[in-house]
């Protein structure tokens, strides 16, 4: 990929997440008005989780197009962080809320894994700092990177604990639209770990960089309006209520 169309493609995916934020922030919170009180929180979060993704996105976007028209020099990667930091523990709450456990696990569930998310990402900010272009297995990208994933694990068991224990209550339909939704959490929060790896697998150094902006940016938009998406489905199923 030659200079301008690596910064072009990067920039292009910006603005489709901007979009795609901004889209879906006027979507959330025109429907969160049409549910039930008790099931409208969950909405209430998709809608905070991309405002505030919509936000950074700006930033981020600014950043890049500053970045020395086309230089592919570091852009200010710490934006992405400060979402993350924000909006994972969020997302993570949003699920847990459609879940509609016993208030005793829930609210465990809720504390420990927003505990676990604040830790995953910060311990992956600590490696991202590291500019490493091959494998190393002691550099600090590597051995954050490990930690974080420790965290990440932790995090996907727990979550899909709770989808095990509330499933069974769940009308068919519901049922289906969780099974996806777990499909969907491993397969865009995967992508992180993926990218975060991208630029030490002896690529290029910008083209590197470049992939690795291309998928958290792809990831951002599954996870967060895409994920918000299948919990609104399921706010509106158990709205005409025939389950918990
Ligand atoms: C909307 C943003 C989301 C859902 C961000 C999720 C981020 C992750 C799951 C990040 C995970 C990481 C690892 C598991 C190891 C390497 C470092 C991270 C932070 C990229």
């Amino acid at each position: 990929m030659d200079q301008v169309q690596a910064y072009q493609l990067v920039y292009n995916f910006m603005s489709l997440a901007i979009a795609a934020m901004g889209s879906s922030f006027f979507f959330f919170v025109s429907a969160r008005g049409a549910l039930k009180p008790e099931n409208r929180m969950a909405v209430t979060l998709s809608a905070a989780v991309v405002l505030i993704a919509l936000y950074h996105y700006v930033r981020i976007f600014d950043s890049w197009v500053s970045t020395a028209g086309g230089s592919l020099a570091p852009f200010n990667e710490a934006y992405r962080y400060v979402d993350w930091i924000l909006t994972v523990p969020l997302l993570v709450a949003e699920l847990v809320l459609v879940l509609r456990l016993d208030k005793k696990i829930e609210s465990a569930l809720l504390k420990r894994n927003v505990v676990y998310a604040f830790l995953m990402i910060a311990t992956g900010y600590l490696g991202e700092m590291d500019n490493q272009t091959t494998i190393v297995l002691d550099s600090a990208r590597t051995i954050w990177g490990a930690v974080s994933s420790i965290f990440f694990v932790l995090i996907l068991r727990d979550l899909f604990g709770g989808i095990d224990l509330s499933i069974k209550k769940q009308s068919k339909e519901i049922q289906g639209i969780f099974k996806v939704l777990r499909v969907v959490l491993v397969a865009t929060w995967g992508v992180y770990p993926i990218a975060y790896l991208l630029p030490t697998l002896g690529l290029s150094p910008g083209d590197g960089m470049v992939l690795k902006q291309v998928g958290y940016t792809i990831a951002d938009i599954l996870a967060k309006p895409g994920y918000g998406l299948l919990i609104w489905r399921i706010a509106t199923l158990k709205d005409k209520g025939n389950s918990r």
